[in-house]
């Protein structure tokens, strides 16, 4: 039989500028629930990429005196870098400048088109021209644009519509049915209550003020709104066509997750399930809109001067220990903070101290009593049950978080084998059992120690893979398999470890 397939997205970033740490997070949080699939087993496609149209582009592009499309390469190859910096494993990075993108936009508008669910009227609004979006009276917040808290304009433009208000009973039907669509809770009931049920407008889906954007095809003065645009990028690029869907779309569709920044979730749990619907396509399985990452307990913005960026972090303290530091710091639903100071503390009691340590001490003894290989003499004692049960119930722990969608406590179930292997080390004293020539018991300790590290490297690899590869060179081991950690036994006896190497060297203030 054919493995589960499990589709998973990212938002597509803006093209605007260099993305921040922020940013970054959701990438890497999509890395880690990709890769844990795939240890599971499933077949995952992993889809992320840039949203390259749009007024605030073309802006940026003029105001360095370049033509947007120079802009936008330039960019979306910046964003792209990072995330290679990240070591995330997506398996197509795309953009909505991609000739097939816009070729199929074009498509689907002219469907919506001719089935009525678009039509040519008169917007005047309120519109913020950051966010791309036009207001209501009632929306603003003091006046100003609730998303971005910017000045908002009076503007009016022939433009065309979607019908959108044609599908608001459907929607608070669909959304109210299915509890799981958006996550988490706080952010679904924000959709109904504060949008859906106050009641929807149609929604402007053209612009004439600017030119930088996919044609109308049968209307050129027009461009596509670039959420519609931006949206569809999560069928387009896994060969969607309106007259004849590939058998990939038909295998992929529908996604099994968006993961998105909880700014998004109304353009992803709103528009784009009409736009669905419109299609007559499926909905995805679920909306999940991720908290985000403060600095200084501060909102994180270029123009605020306080952005941090990933490659900054990484040259200083590793790839790994950033992943480690936005998967664990950032709770599942509330904002998670990011410092220098934090992030050092956490590298040094976590990485350093929790993790290094272990790893190191386990096979530094093990160099020294038994020359690097790998012994066992089955002598038990009590105290080894509760090292196995710890050791051996993380997996379902971790999998149960991970299908909730909790990382930083699916990290800590993981981390969980590193303390109470620490805590073994401390009861067992094995630099005692040696000194009493206690041989049979230190091998049996010594082999129960290097195997929790190898359990825990498996559970480890989502979350930090390089890290987790290098425990299996210093184990020098081929037990690395998710079905080898439901036995705990399973290390290769007289196999040699590799010399100990420091996994993280502690950061001195
Ligand atoms: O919204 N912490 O792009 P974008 C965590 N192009 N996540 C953050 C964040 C923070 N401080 N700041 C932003 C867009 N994000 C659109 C998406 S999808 C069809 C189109 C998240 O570059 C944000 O919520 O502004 C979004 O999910 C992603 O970063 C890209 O943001």
């Amino acid at each position: 039989m054919e493995n589960k397939k499990y589709y998973i997205t990212t938002a597509i970033a803006y093209t605007s500028g260099k993305p921040h740490i922020g940013n970054t997070y959701e990438i890497v949080l999509a890395d880690a629930i990709a890769r844990f699939k795939r240890l599971e087993g499933y077949d995952v496609y992993f889809q992320t990429g840039t949203d390259e149209h749009g007024e605030k582009i073309e802006l940026k592009a003029k105001e360095q005196g370049k033509t947007p499309k120079e802009f936008v390469d330039e960019v979306s190859s910046e964003i792209k870098r990072i995330w290679d910096i990240m070591n995330t494993s997506y398996d197509k990075f795309v953009r909505t400048t991609d000739e097939i993108h816009e070729k199929q936009v074009q498509k689907m508008f002219k469907k919506m088109y001719d089935k009525g669910d678009i039509y040519l009227g008169e917007y005047k609004g309120l519109y913020c021209t950051p966010c791309e979006s036009f207001w209501t009276e009632s929306q603003l917040v003091d006046g100003k644009c609730p998303d971005c808290g910017r000045d908002v304009k009076e503007a009016s433009e022939e433009a065309y519509f979607f019908r959108l208000s044609k599908y608001q009973d459907r929607l608070e039907k669909y959304i109210e049915e299915n509890p799981n669509f958006i996550q988490p809770d706080s952010r679904k009931n924000e959709m109904l209550n504060n949008f859906i049920k106050p009641g929807l407008q149609d929604l402007c889906v053209s612009r004439t003020t600017f030119d930088w954007g996919i044609p109308v095809p049968f209307d050129k003065k027009h461009v596509v709104y670039v959420w519609l645009d931006a949206l569809t990028n999560y069928i387009t690029n896994i060969g969607y066509d309106v007259d004849n869907p590939s058998d990939e779309f038909k295998k992929w569709w529908p996604a099994d997750l968006h993961l998105i920044g909880k700014d998004i979730v109304r353009f992803h749990s709103i528009y784009w399930p009409a736009f669905l619907w419109s299609l007559e396509l499926e909905l995805p399985k679920q909306i999940f809109g991720h908290p985000w990452l403060l600095t200084n307990n501060d909102k994180i913005g270029k123009s605020r001067g306080n952005a941090i960026y990933a490659d900054d972090l990484v040259e200083k303290y590793g790839v790994d220990a950033v992943r480690y530091y936005v998967l664990h710091e950032i709770p599942f639903a509330n904002d998670g903070n990011l410092t220098y100071e934090l992030l050092e503390e956490r590298y040094n009691s976590d990485l350093a101290n929790i993790l290094g340590n272990l790893v190191n001490r386990t096979i530094s003894m093990n160099k020294k009593y038994f020359d690097n290989v790998v012994v066992n003499s089955n002598l038990k004692d009590l105290v080894d049950d509760d090292l196995i049960n710890v050791v051996m119930s993380a997996k379902e722990k971790v999998e149960k978080y991970m299908n909730e969608l909790r990382i930083a406590d699916a990290i800590d179930s993981v981390f969980e084998i590193f303390r109470r292997a620490n805590k073994y080390i401390d009861q067992t004293t094995p630099w005692i059992l040696a000194k009493n020539k206690n041989n049979d018991r230190l091998k049996t300790v010594l082999y129960n120690l290097l195997e929790s590290i190898r359990i825990g490297a498996v559970l480890l690899s989502p979350f930090l893979p390089d890290t987790s590869k290098e425990i299996f060179r210093q184990l020098n081991t081929d037990m690395t398999s998710y079905e080898s950690i439901n036995t705990f036994g399973l290390l290769e006896l007289g196999n040699s470890l590799n010399n100990p190497k420091p996994l993280f060297i502690r950061i001195e203030k």
